[in-house]
């Protein structure tokens, strides 16, 4: 029997846009509660909204950069005042900066890429643990890619990330053995969302090139496998999931439709 999901607590990072979004959506449809966080607050308060209507009982939002430890932990601290536990930790906050080779890339974005996708994951799950800890049957669903488990050039930092958080994700869930707390992570291979407008730092052009005669995954695609992982019952722990779009084989092998001359 599937797990009821209604008023259980969802914690989503990267709820502004893309899976996150579409994850706080999918989760209120199943009449989740849900705590989102992101930097862009004007964003997260019309996901909010949004999820009020579609069915959540509470749907609270609140600043959140992932990069800073004293963030994530106000961030959490906030927890208590709504709920005793966590049901559901979606670590979705990530992304790419630039697709430079090794030789030509940058400091910054480096940084920003390691910040992120890496400690971002380490800090916030280190900040919420013990909201799941003593809640058997809880879920941490950490977002990889297939960029963690395939090289591809210019992905240098992205792909090292990336492959850390399936580690990282195969470690906690050692740590965690025993405590009935289930961890997992699904990692998608190329999907439409603001990905790669953060990426390509906003060159529209470049960024609609990535998605050219292909139908990509979309950001509903990823946010209902994650509604079904976490609707398994307690003792079922989806441990590793890649998802790719039919057109994507593999990283460098898309089937690319003939597009229509403007
Ligand atoms: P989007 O750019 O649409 O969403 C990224 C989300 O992460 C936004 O909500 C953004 O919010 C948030 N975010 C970024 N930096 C921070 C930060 N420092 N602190 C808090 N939140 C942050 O892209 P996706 O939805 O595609 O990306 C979601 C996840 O999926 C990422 O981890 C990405 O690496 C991964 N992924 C994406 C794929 C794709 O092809 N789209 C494929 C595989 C994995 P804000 O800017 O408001 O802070
Ligand atoms: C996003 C997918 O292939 O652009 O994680 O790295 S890819």
């Amino acid at each position: 029997m599937p797990a009821r999901l209604a008023n259980k607590w969802v914690l989503i990072t990267g709820a502004s846009s893309g899976f996150g979004a579409a994850a706080a959506r999918a989760f209120a449809a199943e009449g989740c509660n849900l705590i989102l966080g992101a930097r862009r607050t004007d964003k997260l308060e019309a996901v909010a909204a949004e999820a009020r209507k579609l069915g959540a009982p509470t749907a609270v939002f609140h600043k959140l950069d992932v990069s800073s430890t004293s963030s994530v932990n106000k961030f959490a601290e906030g927890i208590p005042a709504l709920t005793s536990q966590v049901d559901v930790l979606v670590n979705n906050a990530g992304g790419a900066h630039g697709l430079d080779t090794v030789a030509n890339g940058k400091d910054e974005d480096w940084e920003a890429m390691v910040q992120v996708n890496l400690l971002g994951v380490m800090r916030v799950t280190r900040a919420i643990l013990p909201y799941m800890v003593k809640n058997p049957g809880s879920y941490i669903l950490n977002i990889g890619s297939v960029a963690g488990r395939q090289a591809y050039e210019g992905g240098s930092v992205y792909c090292g990330v990336k492959a850390a958080e399936i580690m990282i994700t195969r470690s906690l869930r050692l740590e965690l053995n025993g405590t009935g707390v289930r961890v997992g992570t699904i990692d998608p291979g190329m999907a439409e969302t603001e990905f790669s407008m953060v990426r390509f730092k906003g060159d529209e052009q470049r960024s609609n090139k990535v998605y050219e005669g292909v139908v990509p995954l979309t950001a509903n695609d990823i946010a209902e496998i994650l509604v079904w992982c976490a609707s398994r019952p307690a003792h079922v722990c989806i441990d590793e999931l890649l998802v790719k779009c039919t057109d994507q084989a593999a990283v460098h092998k898309l089937h690319r439709r003939p597009v229509a001359a403007k």
